[in-house]
């Protein structure tokens, strides 16, 4: 493998942190460094290097990057689809100026390549709720939706204008036990194995029908190396790809978490964040990921629950 030296911006995130640990398994830990706005997740201490780098400042992005000798970035900063709609022009702002900041300095420094996840936001009230397509209507009706979907443009201008190799995912809402959820409509299936253990109760704040596409990190994870380690010309889709794994409703999570804590009683109060999940598709088609990259999520609902609970009796501080 020729000799990279990887920037993660936005490393102490949910996502953020394992998948520094994952590329730091792969390129070796001096290669991998670690950046956040906020202070270093304590599960990435020690593990190797760390910088204190605010995405949006440009100058300090690009010293970064020449000093290091940086060949890859991964771009995980951003505002996600609640908080988003608490302060509308702000996600905005970090969302879009963020990435453009990235796309710039790779096309100037000529990186090998750069990671900027999507979501299954971009879809809206009028995409297909079901098994929904890479290519179908797309109109988000949230600020994070709008973005991610004009990102996704930008990533796609970028490749075809200046030959940058940014790649991207769409991913559904994930659930893990090492990192907290940071914001978004699906943290409640985060949220649930916490108070599940804790106090055997659970209020939700989406009703109990509500389905969305989901997916354990370690897919997750799994997915965001297979794409970046493809071969370029598999590569077809430089907008973003659909990834699907599994999809459930609070009432179904709690059934699967009740096998295993039988007294686990869920209450529903549903708030603004509703709406949100209301606009959403509730499965995805991942056939083009499948055909381009081979994709194969591992983890269904069973096998999740099941690998959560025992991981966070393990270790109840996470
Ligand atoms: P997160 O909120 O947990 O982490 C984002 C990190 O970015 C935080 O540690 C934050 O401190 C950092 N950050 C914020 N502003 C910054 C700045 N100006 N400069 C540098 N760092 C800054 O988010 P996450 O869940 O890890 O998501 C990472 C990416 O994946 C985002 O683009 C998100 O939209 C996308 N995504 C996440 C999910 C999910 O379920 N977690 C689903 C779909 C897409
Ligand atoms: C959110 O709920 O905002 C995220 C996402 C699906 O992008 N988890």
């Amino acid at each position: 493998m020729a000799k990279e030296k990887i920037l993660v911006i936005g490393a102490s995130g949910q996502i953020g942190v394992e998948l520094t640990l994952a590329l730091r398994k792969i390129y070796g830990n001096q290669n991998v460094i670690a950046s956040d706005l906020r202070e270093q997740n304590p599960l990435l201490e020690g593990t190797g290097p760390y910088v204190s780098l605010d995405v949006m400042n440009k100058e300090m992005l690009h010293v970064q990057v020449i000093r290091q000798n940086i060949t890859q970035v991964y771009l995980l900063a951003a505002i996600l689809s609640a908080t988003g709609e608490k302060n509308p022009n702000l996600a905005w702002h970090l969302n879009m100026q963020g990435l453009l900041n990235v796309l710039d300095i790779a096309r100037e420094e000529k990186l090998n390549k750069i990671y900027w996840p999507s979501s299954i936001a971009v879809f809206g009230p009028t995409s297909p709720k079901q098994n929904c397509p890479q290519q179908t209507i797309i109109e988000p009706t949230t600020v994070y939706g709008i973005s991610k979907y004009a990102g996704e443009f930008w990533c796609n201008y970028y490749h075809q204008r200046y030959g940058v190799d940014v790649r991207s995912l769409r991913y559904p809402g994930l659930i893990s036990y090492k990192s907290a959820p940071g914001g978004g409509t699906t943290d409640y299936a985060v949220e649930i194995f916490h108070e599940a253990l804790e106090h055997h109760a659970y209020q939700c704040f989406l009703e109990e029908d509500t389905y969305l596409p989901m997916m354990y990190m370690p897919d997750a994870i799994r997915a965001t190396i297979e794409l970046m380690e493809a071969p370029k010309e598999n590569i077809g889709i430089r907008t973003s790809y659909n990834i699907g794994a599994m999809s459930f409703s609070p009432k179904e999570i709690a059934t699967a978490i009740q096998q295993h804590i039988p007294d686990f009683r869920m209450l529903y109060k549903p708030d603004s964040r509703q709406s949100i999940a209301n606009s959403w598709p509730q499965s995805i088609d991942d056939s083009v990921a499948q055909q381009h990259w081979q994709w194969k999520p591992e983890y269904d609902l069973e096998a999740m629950v099941t690998d959560m609970l025992k991981n966070l009796k393990a270790k109840p501080n996470i």
